[in-house]
């Protein structure tokens, strides 16, 4: 198993992976520092260990993983593209919408699944992360693939050790657009009021959630995904709860001063919501509040 990049939840990938005692390569991008620890949910601290020398091509035995944002995933797969295997296994990790035409773009032929997670981490610094929130996260094709059937249960039990439990979703699509607002809540209130994740559970915010919540649903089912609004907040409060120690991505993104995934988040709401003639006032709000930063 290949897990590339240094972030939050890549990491806790691999530390998965060696708890497991699963082999695994962390591979770092150009440019960036090793993760060296991961700190669980527990306290207890896993040492990383890394291959000392880079993997010429992958096989189709390898698994390679691309916990990244969701802006880095298009130049990604154009590296690594030509450097696997057809049969290789994918797995897209990130927040935000835009990893299945991604994917159909650079990787075709490949088994290429996508997954999302609620779980909490955040990088203490350069070469820490800290697991902050017990989370679930969701696992799916990006598209359907001959080898699909032979290697579901082999990928969701690789993903079950690295940042489980979880959940095989044959309906991928809604499984993103369930975590999507989610991210639409949290990420941008979290990074413009500069506060944890818990901070969203005071009633202050709640007009605001409940309204990006009405948005997203309502967005969601013009593209022909149905979301339970009953419950939409109510599930937005649980991660709020879940992580409430955590500093959102994109509030880390903000602070310290590195590109954001608001495109891919409420960016994305707002232009399928244009597209389908449906006014988000409060998602608009947010992605230029985000942008003007
Ligand atoms: O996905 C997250 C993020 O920060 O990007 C959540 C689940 C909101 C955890 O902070």
């Amino acid at each position: 198993m290949n897990i590339v990049g240094s972030g939050a939840i890549g990491g806790l990938c691999a530390a998965g992976a060696q708890r497991a005692n699963l082999p695994y390569r962390a591979i770092v991008r150009e440019h960036s520092n090793k993760l060296r620890f991961v700190e669980g949910l527990d306290g207890t601290i896993t040492h990383l260990d890394y291959a000392e020398h880079d993997i010429a091509k992958l096989g189709e035995h390898d698994v390679l993983i691309l916990p990244l944002k969701a802006f880095q995933i298009g130049d990604a797969l154009q590296q690594w593209q030509k450097r696997i295997n057809k049969a290789t296994p994918v797995i897209l990790f990130h927040n935000g919408m835009g990893g299945t035409e991604l994917a159909t773009t650079w990787l075709p032929d490949n088994p290429v699944f996508l997954a999302t997670t609620s779980h909490g981490a955040l990088k203490l610094n350069a070469d820490t992360v800290k697991h902050t929130g017990m989370g679930s996260t969701m696992l799916g094709m990006a598209f359907s693939h001959p080898l699909a059937e032979k290697l579901q249960p082999v990928v969701t039990a690789l993903m079950e050790a690295c940042i489980g439990p979880v959940t095989w979703r044959e309906d991928m699509q809604t499984a993103l657009w369930q975590k999507l607002l989610i991210n639409c809540a949290i990420n941008p209130l979290t990074a413009l009021e500069n506060v944890k994740n818990g901070a969203l559970a005071n009633p202050q915010y709640r007009a605001t959630i409940q309204l990006v919540c009405q948005e997203v649903c309502l967005t969601a089912q013009a593209c022909g995904v149905q979301l339970d609004e009953e419950n939409a907040l109510e599930q937005v409060l649980t991660v709020v709860r879940n992580t409430a120690e955590n500093y959102s991505s994109m509030h880390q993104d903000i602070a310290h001063r590195r590109p954001s995934e608001i495109d891919a988040i409420n960016g994305y709401v707002v232009q399928q919501a244009q597209k389908k003639g449906i006014d988000v006032p409060v998602n608009t709000r947010l992605f230029l509040a985000i942008k003007a930063l």
